[in-house]
């Protein structure tokens, strides 16, 4: 049987979120692994998939080391690194990560925030590794509002995403990348967020895509711009 090592991310606590997704979802995946989402095109066929969580703080300076102990002890072959984004209204894929970030503590206020690069000696940008055109496909046949999206702004989400593509540019086969969940809203009349049922399935079909792209990298999986 082949076996994968899955790493998913996410954030103990943020702000005064009560139900967080990121939270929520990599503990359902670890606990569940992918059995609730049918596997309609025996992707997951003989295939053993062991997904590990990591909890971080909603810290610049602790969330990637934290995140880079788990990789060290690991050895994961995928990567899924998530937050929660407060204006998404689907789940959003993210395309890239820049190498900035707010220097003030939070990022709120669009007039004072002045920017400094995470990594000084880096690169401007890094494309995410995941497979998102195929990963859209499947969230469409499983009927996941999503989208893909460009930043991942420029508070610790990105940061992390960051420093993440960084760590993988020099890992020699390791798929990695960055989902944003929506808030958690269980009304069938949202207008924003999604059911938290519906976003666990969306970290399902991350993972399974991201397994089939692992085994036949295709380039039209990857789907940047
Ligand atoms: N979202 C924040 C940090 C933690 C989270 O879930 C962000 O967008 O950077």
């Amino acid at each position: 049987m082949e076996k994968f090592s899955v790493v998913v991310s996410g954030f103990d606590r943020y702000e005064d979120v009560k139900v967080n997704p990121s939270y929520e979802v990599p503990k359902a995946l670890e606990e569940q692994g992918l059995q609730s989402l049918p596997d309609d095109d025996g992707v997951l066929d003989g295939i053993q998939i062991d997904i590990t969580t990591a909890m971080l703080p909603v810290s610049f300076s602790d969330a990637w080391p934290r995140l880079r102990e788990v990789l060290d002890r690991i050895q994961p072959d995928i990567v899924v690194a998530t937050g929660l984004k407060h204006a998404a209204r689907g789940v959003a894929l993210e395309r890239c990560a820049t190498n900035q970030r707010d220097a003030s503590s939070r990022g709120d206020d669009e007039q004072d925030q002045e920017l400094i690069p995470i990594r000084p000696d880096g690169p401007a940008a890094y494309w995410t590794r995941l497979p998102l055109r195929s990963i859209l496909t499947d969230f469409s046949s499983h009927g996941i509002p999503a989208t893909l999206s460009s930043d991942a702004g420029t508070y610790v989400c990105n940061s992390l995403f960051y420093n993440l593509l960084n760590w993988t540019a020099k890992q020699e086969h390791v798929l990695s990348g960055f989902v944003s969940f929506p808030l958690v809203n269980e009304s069938a009349s949202h207008e924003y967020g999604l059911p938290i049922r519906q976003q666990i399935a969306a970290g399902q079909a991350v993972i399974r895509r991201s397994v089939r792209y692992f085994q036949e990298p295709t380039s039209p999986d990857v789907m940047l711009v």
